[in-house]
């Protein structure tokens, strides 16, 4: 095939083209200046986390309560996990109800730790199930999220530190425990908490928490660039692990797929699922086990709370 152009000689022809080409190179080679992108988070490893814990529950006695076995083994569970992965990890002992409760921390070595951002969940169940909406989604996404900072060896410009609580369900008493224990100083070195409870309901919807503006806006802008619509969340303010931190004057933010209330006909348009039916049928109860989860809701929260990990660190 003969390569003309009417009116250039074929060795202009390919100067232009040439040219074209190195042009091409030299747009490719300067991009734009960017901050560290945040990672797509793996549902199935997410999911691994929640089989896990299912078999937590069903090694002792059905639940990971507070002052049960499955609670310990749980906070075990975690802790093997982050330590193998480079964190620095603490077990924070208290009491409630007559038992010892456990918080686990783990910190990400480096970062100004005068500026300290917080990923959170609570780790334990209510005794009547194994609580794996309520809270494993929480727990097993915010643990697959360090386990990525740690496999990426993130380095962010703040310190960063992720917390799975104990004894929420009895009033919220290993994370009040937590900022109870920091003197005023290191209260005020977090910059932010992030609170994840139920991020994985059957008959999700999609709430984020409107409390500090710049982390709901931080949430926001990940779901708007998915095109997905999301409400500010009014069923849960003052009822999980954010509060206390909040009470402190800490900024608080977060994400929630729905509890004990019903979607509405509108929420069912916009997120699909079942109008007329409780985010989760399950909820406190002893269905709330693996095949409690919608997957999509899991997935997209997991990577939602990566970008603001990001976002909010770097
Ligand atoms: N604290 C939860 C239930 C819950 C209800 N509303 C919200 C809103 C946001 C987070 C959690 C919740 C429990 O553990 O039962
Ligand atoms: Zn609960
Ligand atoms: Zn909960």
């Amino acid at each position: 095939m003969k390569l003309s152009v009417p009116g250039r000689t074929a060795a202009a022809t390919l100067m232009a083209v040439a040219g074209l080409l190195t042009t091409t190179a030299i747009s490719t080679a300067a991009p734009a200046p960017e901050a560290a992108a945040a990672p797509d988070i793996s549902v199935a490893a997410v999911q691994a986390h929640l089989a896990d814990l299912q078999g937590v529950a069903d090694a002792n006695g059905g639940n990971r309560a507070h002052g049960s076995a499955g609670y310990k083994a749980s906070v075990d569970h975690i802790k093997k996990k982050l330590d193998d992965a480079g964190f620095t990890t603490s077990v924070q002992e208290f009491t409630a109800g007559g038992e010892t409760g456990y918080n686990l921390v783990a910190d990400w070595p480096g970062g100004d730790d005068g500026q300290v951002v917080m990923a959170g969940a609570h780790l334990d169940s209510v005794s009547d199930g194994p609580g794996i909406n309520d809270n494993g989604s929480g727990s097993a996404a915010v643990l697959e999220i360090a386990l990525t900072v740690a496999r990426e060896q993130y380095k962010p410009t703040k310190h960063l530190r992720f917390a799975w609580w104990g004894a929420e369900e009895i009033g919220m008493v290993g994370s009040s425990h937590y900022v109870d224990s920091l003197s005023a100083g290191d209260r005020g070195k977090i910059s932010g908490y992030l609170n994840f409870d139920m991020i994985g309901s059957p008959n999700a919807g999609y709430f984020v928490y409107d409390d500090d503006p710049a982390i709901e806006k931080t949430f926001k802008d990940y779901y708007a660039g998915k095109d997905i619509t999301t409400e500010p969340d009014d069923e849960g303010d003052g009822r999980s692990d954010h509060a206390p931190f909040q009470q402190a004057g800490v900024p608080v933010g977060g994400l929630f797929s729905g509890a004990e209330r019903t979607k509405s006909a509108e929420q069912a348009q916009k997120w699909g699922g079942t109008a007329g039916e409780a985010f989760d049928a399950c909820y406190h109860s002893s269905c709330d086990k693996a095949s409690n989860i919608d997957e999509t809701a899991l997935d997209r929260n997991s990577d939602a709370i990566a970008y603001a990990v990001w976002g909010l660190s770097s």
